[in-house]
């Protein structure tokens, strides 16, 4: 086989190998605490299933393998996978953070590590002068998301690894590219880290994290603080993450397909005001995206016109779209991020940042994108006489009054 494999046979094969004591094809679910050894002392490399698990074992060898990282933990959920990396960091630290970022990570630095003594500073990554001019002499680590959640900007991974020096880290969120698309190692980072919670669980059904690095001294660190915190998968968790991510090249390549057909969509109606996906050309980091990534995810925001009650309306009215918080499985989510995933941010900072009332975050699924646009079309016609800007050929111009305006989906949409 030729080494290394390409992507979709890592993701089916890395880990993966048949169970040594049965045959089993499949990595079992190893439901044990604790392991029986011969004698004090003596044992076959599994001593208690917080320090190790045969299982999560295999996840963390095929997750590695997706990143070709040398070394990989995973943890119950991609904050603890954030934590554990932050756990690199002493009292005194000081950190450069992405100022678009995922509200509970924004929520664990500023109420939670502050707290610890560790120093935050938060800056507009796509602007490398910036990210620079807020480098101090007790800066540590970067801390970069890209694409950003919720405003999808993204940030010059290779850029910022050129401004470190000696004893600085680079770490990177991956959690909207995924390993598919994006491959941050490679561009000079340090330490990836995904919440496997979505793309790379991908069914909506298991929460997780990963850390995963090439650095052997900072893998040290990191597996010290898994165990020694404790934040671990338990082996069904493991399983079922492991499972997900055997078909994260399929997936991937649907969910930039309907993606970009909703992002194109959504760009060409006038009660829109914004659509930001960076496989747009519109998208001010359209070139960036095409050097640093080898596709443009399946996340789309957009702004509508009209007031905030539009926003919730349309939210309220789709139907493929559920109206819940996380991303990346195979059904479309719809998320209102300034009072659901980036709620944790003041109000005030959430504006300055640009994570307005009216905007709305798209995690397409892999239903048919047919069925998906048909679904925004009807919320958005519904509601369009809050957007100010006419009546539309189909007449559906005036105020949404509950009585006048069906909840069903306009002409040319499914039936479910
Ligand atoms: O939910 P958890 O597995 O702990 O992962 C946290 C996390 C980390 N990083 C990014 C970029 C994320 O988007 C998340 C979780 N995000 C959501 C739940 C959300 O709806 O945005």
């Amino acid at each position: 086989m030729p080494e290394p494999m390409d992507f979709a046979t890592r993701a089916i094969h890395a880990g993966q190998d048949a169970d040594p004591t049965t045959g089993a094809t499949i990595v079992p679910i190893y439901a044990t605490s604790t392991y029986t050894q011969p004698a004090v002392g003596e044992h076959r490399g599994f001593d208690y299933s917080r320090t190790v698990n045969p299982t999560r074992v295999a996840l963390e060898t095929q997750l590695a393998a997706l990143e070709e990282a040398r070394y990989g933990s995973a943890f119950a959920s991609g904050m603890a996978a954030t934590s554990a990396t932050l756990n690199l960091l002493a009292a005194g630290d000081h950190v450069v953070v992405t100022d678009d970022l995922y509200g509970g990570t924004y929520r664990l630095f500023s109420k939670v590590l502050v707290r610890y003594g560790l120093e935050f500073t938060y800056v507009d990554m796509t602007d490398l002068d910036a990210v620079r001019a807020a480098i101090r002499p007790n800066t540590k680590l970067f801390w970069i998301e890209t694409p950003t959640n919720p405003l999808l900007r993204l940030v010059d991974i290779a850029g910022v690894a050129a401004l470190k020096t000696p004893g600085q880290v680079v770490a990177v969120d991956n959690t909207f590219a995924s390993p598919y698309f994006q491959s941050p190692l490679a561009l000079g980072a340090d330490v990836v880290v995904h919440s496997t919670t979505k793309y790379i669980g991908g069914h909506s059904d298991v929460v997780g994290g990963v850390a995963l690095t090439n650095d052997a001294a900072i893998a040290e660190s990191i597996k010290f603080h898994q165990n020694a915190v404790g934040g671990v998968p338990g082996p069904f968790d493991a399983f079922l993450t492991m499972r997900g991510a055997k078909t994260l090249a399929v997936r991937m390549r649907e969910h930039e397909r309907n993606a970009h057909a909703v992002a194109t969509f959504l760009e060409e109606r006038d009660d829109v005001a914004r659509v930001f996906y960076p496989g747009l050309p519109s998208h001010p980091q359209h070139a960036l995206a095409q050097r640093q990534m080898r596709g443009f995810g399946g996340m789309v925001s957009f702004t509508l016109r009209g007031p905030e009650s539009r926003a919730l309306e349309v939210a309220k009215r789709t139907k493929l779209f559920s109206l819940a918080e996380s991303l990346g499985g195979v059904e479309s989510l719809i998320t209102h991020p300034a009072r659901m995933t980036h709620g944790s941010i003041p109000k005030d900072e959430r504006e300055r940042r640009g994570v307005t009332d009216g905007l709305l975050r798209l995690s397409v699924g892999l239903e048919s994108a047919r069925d998906l646009i048909a679904d925004l079309r009807q919320a958005l016609d519904a509601t369009r006489a809050l957007a100010g800007v006419g009546a539309n050929d189909a007449g559906i111009g005036d105020p949404p009054n509950p009585d006048r305006i069906p909840a069903t989906q306009s002409e040319g949409a499914p039936t479910y």
